[in-house]
């Protein structure tokens, strides 16, 4: 049996030597100091030993065992020690490298238009006002002259929330609430930008959410050429020099008269082609005299008090400025699209 052992012990010890991963080594430890081993066995049987043989063995088993253990110990050592030395010398950083450049972002174009457009009317007096996006039936539709069962109401489909609350379906009820809270006294002049939404089907030039831009001026003597003005200044500093308007007459229950507001096609240059189907002209904005009812209702004295309002998209509006074909681009976070869109101040990291 002692020789037995020594063999044993021989073996494994030769098998930890040729053992080069620690998955083979954790098979030699299993292999001989598992509860299935050989020396196990050996232990086993020492129930048939003489008395005298019984301690002898039993400690040459225990010495046995321990040195294989000891041995299967400092190969684990050697081989996590390998292992971590091969990982560092694959994981070397090379400190001289250049950086990679961090790319630097930029605003959505849409909130650059958006800015671009408040900048100009900021500049002519204008003040900006917000209102909610959750809004009223009483605002969005009755203040502006839209009572209840108006056939003109199917002008926007809406998403209502409950009977009495809807998502906005333009930015004019912001009028409303602005001309109430200056309770009956001029002048009034603001720009509104923000969120609106309708149930119109998306395509290349409508979207279900979109943005709106309105502008309100109410004060004594305002009349339809400060509109005019107003709309040319508006479109040549937006869209060069050269462009020209044109109002036509159009219909909103909130203005009177109503004018639809066409720029001159800067493709064709007012001669005709796709883009401008062949007119010469793209609409760009509604616009009108306030109608006295919205403000009487809102408690302006309409004897005493006139105003002008328009409400324009800034997408179609960016569309137009950078020739984008598809509104849904604003949609899609593309950021090969909207890196397009820096801003001189964004310049730089890219
Ligand atoms: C209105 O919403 C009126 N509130 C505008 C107004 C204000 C008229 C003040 C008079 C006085 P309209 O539905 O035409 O009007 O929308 C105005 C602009 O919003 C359009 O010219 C267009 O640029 C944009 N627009 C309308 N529907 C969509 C849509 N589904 N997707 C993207 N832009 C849209």
């Amino acid at each position: 049996m002692k020789e037995r052992l020594r063999e044993l012990e021989q073996e494994a010890i030769e098998k930890v030597t040729t053992a080069n991963s620690l998955q083979a080594l954790q098979d030699v430890r299993i292999e001989y100091l598992g509860k299935k081993g050989p020396i196990t066995e050996v232990l086993r049987g020492m129930g048939k030993l003489s008395a005298e043989e019984r301690p002898v063995i039993g400690a040459l088993a225990n010495e046995v065992r321990a040195a294989i253990q000891t041995n299967i110990e400092e190969k684990q050592d050697y081989l996590q020690q390998q292992a971590l030395e091969a990982k560092l010398a694959e994981e070397t950083i090379d400190v001289t490298l250049p950086g990679r450049p961090v790319k630097r972002g930029n605003a959505h174009p849409l909130t650059q238009i958006i800015e671009e457009i408040e900048d100009l009317f900021i500049g002519m007096g204008y003040t900006i006002a917000e209102g909610p996006e959750v809004e009223t039936d009483r605002y969005n539709f009755e203040m502006l002259n839209l009572p209840k069962g108006h056939p003109a109401r199917d002008m926007q489909d809406s998403f209502y929330i409950s009977e009495e609350t809807l998502l906005r379906t333009h930015t004019s009820p912001v009028q409303a609430r602005t001309m109430e809270a200056h309770k009956g006294k001029g002048p009034v002049k603001i720009i509104c930008p923000g969120k609106v939404y309708r149930r119109d089907a998306d395509d290349a030039t409508h979207s279900h959410q979109f943005t709106q831009i309105e502008g309100l001026v109410v004060d004594k003597d305002i009349r339809m050429t400060d509109l005019k003005g107003t709309l040319d200044v508006f479109a040549k500093r937006m869209f060069g020099e050269d462009r020209s308007i044109r109002l036509r007459p159009s219909f909103f229950p909130f203005t009177e008269p109503s004018v639809e507001m066409d720029i001159s096609c800067k493709m064709c240059d007012g001669k005709g082609c796709s883009v401008c189907k062949g007119t010469g002209w793209i609409e760009i904005l509604g616009a009108g005299m306030v109608h006295p009812n919205v403000l009487e209702m809102a408690g302006f004295d309409s004897n005493e008090y006139t105003g002008f309002a328009f409400g324009m998209g800034p997408e179609r509006i960016a569309m137009l400025k950078y020739g984008i074909e598809d509104i849904r681009n604003f949609y899609g976070n593309d950021q090969r699209f909207l890196h397009q869109f820096h801003r001189p101040s964004e310049e730089g990291g890219r």
